[in-house]
């Protein structure tokens, strides 16, 4: 019996691999898996660094978060016109004609937002259709999830709401963990699927009436959804295996991680470097590298502790240079020195093996920059980064002062041209952190990127 069954597992293989090879040719020699994860709250530049890793990968891969999320990728299109792309959903770096584009298991999928984004990017890149798969595991948003999530956050009052995206993120992994949750696969069974809306509708206290709209509104995108659903697991363990690489990218930062952040004010699905395992089905061990974006000081959006929050001119200035408005949804974020204390706290949750500090050209023009080095609590003495709700709101930030450079860097291409505060800053980093500065951003473009020696 064993030749025919390797005979099927063969043949099974190859049917899963068709699309990636059709998009990426065979696979090359040899392969590897890159993570790409955020030491800070989120909003350090994930989405134009997993762009351009996309260069060197077959595949590109959400594993977690929904459409809360907002990555921003500025590239030069086929007739070197200079393109934006604000992507809440599609995987960055699928704009590359060679690469496969996967939204993994651990992604909540709105479909009027992944038809609005395919809609969009199908018109700057004319083959994405045929280059992107939605694992058919992926659980839905649905319009009553948004609207359940602006209630709560109203209903909360100032004291206590969370601060966020109102996309429904947080109801929908309700639904999910309560086993109610409707999945991408779902769409080809309609009974079950007005039985799952009519379950959601019931536990969410909504009117009966409200199961026909859903229904309506999810017929409307059932066709598009559909065509893009397959076995994202074993497509992405079968692409690994023959040698084809990876890159994976994170969306929101560590603090925001449902186990490990500063509950409440979390979102509600891993965000640390186990989401991987969880979003994918991608043991962790198969991840050869886990890069980590750093911007060059700290930004927050929604509520929590920020101990190097700065609510007067300097929060501004870096808000207004470094144009720090929510990607998703416009909201100004909360703006301070680079927190140091916490980066490392990152490190050591993820344990990235390389970092990248983007925005450096935000601090041009200053004539010194503080680095959060250590917290003093309220009792004195040094303290760590602890998600903590109530010790991380009486600490105070301990700053070092490193002198500026006072000079634009936003034309500089090698690491030698980095004027050498700039160097000794980046170095100061690495030393703290114990992981390499491999890279620093120096604008929002691709090619704004200086790699170290
Ligand atoms: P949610 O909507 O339930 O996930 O919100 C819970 C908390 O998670 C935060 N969160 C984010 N933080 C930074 N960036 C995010 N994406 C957007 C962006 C945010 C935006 O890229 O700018 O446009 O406002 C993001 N998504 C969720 C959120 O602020 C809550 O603190
Ligand atoms: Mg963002």
């Amino acid at each position: 019996v064993w030749p025919a069954v390797r005979e099927a597992r063969r043949e099974r293989r190859e049917r899963l691999l068709a699309p990636l090879v059709a998009v990426a040719g065979p696979p090359p020699q040899q392969g590897h898996v890159t993570w790409v994860g955020d030491l800070q709250q989120g909003d350090g530049g994930k989405g134009a660094m997993a762009d351009r890793l996309a260069a060197f990968h077959q595949i590109t891969a959400r594993v977690q978060g929904g459409d809360n999320a907002g990555h921003t990728t500025v590239f030069d299109d086929a007739e070197g016109r200079s393109r934006t792309v604000k992507s809440h959903l599609l995987p960055s770096g699928v704009r590359h004609p060679h690469v496969l584009g996967v939204i993994g298991n651990g992604v909540l999928v709105n479909p009027e937002t992944l038809a609005r984004e395919v809609a969009e990017l199908d018109a700057v890149i004319p083959s994405l259709r045929r280059r992107l798969v939605v694992s058919d595991r992926a659980h839905l948003v649905l319009p009553l999830h948004r609207e359940v999530d602006g209630r709560q956050e109203r209903e909360r009052g100032s004291a206590d709401a969370i601060g966020t995206t109102r996309r429904g993120i947080g109801p929908a992994n309700v639904s999910k963990t309560n086993r109610i949750g409707v999945r991408v696969g779902d769409l080809r069974d309609p009974d079950l699927l007005r039985r799952r809306i009519e379950q959601n509708v019931r536990f969410f206290g909504l009117p009966a009436d409200r199961t026909e709209a859903e229904l309506a509104w999810l017929d409307r995108h059932r066709e598009l959804v559909l065509s893009l659903a397959g076995d994202s697991v074993a497509l992405l363990d079968a692409a690994v295996d023959a040698g084809y690489s990876v890159v994976l990218e994170g969306a929101q930062g560590p603090m925001l991680d449902i186990e490990h952040g500063v509950y409440p004010y979390v979102t509600t699905s891993p965000t640390a470097f186990y989401s991987v395992t969880s979003g994918s089905g991608l043991d962790g061990a198969r991840v050869g590298h886990r890069v980590g974006v750093l911007k060059a000081y700290q930004t927050m959006v929604g509520n929590g502790p920020f101990v190097t929050e700065d609510g007067s001119a300097l929060g501004e200035r870096l808000r207004s240079s470094g144009e720090e408005f929510g990607t998703t949804t416009g909201r100004s974020r909360r703006c301070g020195w680079l927190d140091l204390v916490h980066a490392r706290w990152a490190v050591g949750l993820n344990r990235y093996t390389g970092v990248v500090v983007t925005k450096l050209d935000v601090l041009d023009d200053f004539e010194h920059i503080g680095v959060c080095v250590s917290y003093r609590p309220a009792g004195g003495g040094h303290g760590e980064f602890r998600p903590d709700n109530a010790y991380l709101a009486q600490c105070e930030p301990v700053y070092a002062w490193l002198p500026g450079w006072r000079r634009p860097t936003r034309n500089v291409r090698r690491w030698e041209e980095l004027p050498a505060q700039a160097r000794d800053f980046l170095r100061y980093i690495t030393d703290y952190l114990g992981v390499e500065v491999a890279a620093a951003g120096v604008g929002p473009a691709q090619r704004d990127l200086v790699l170290a020696p």
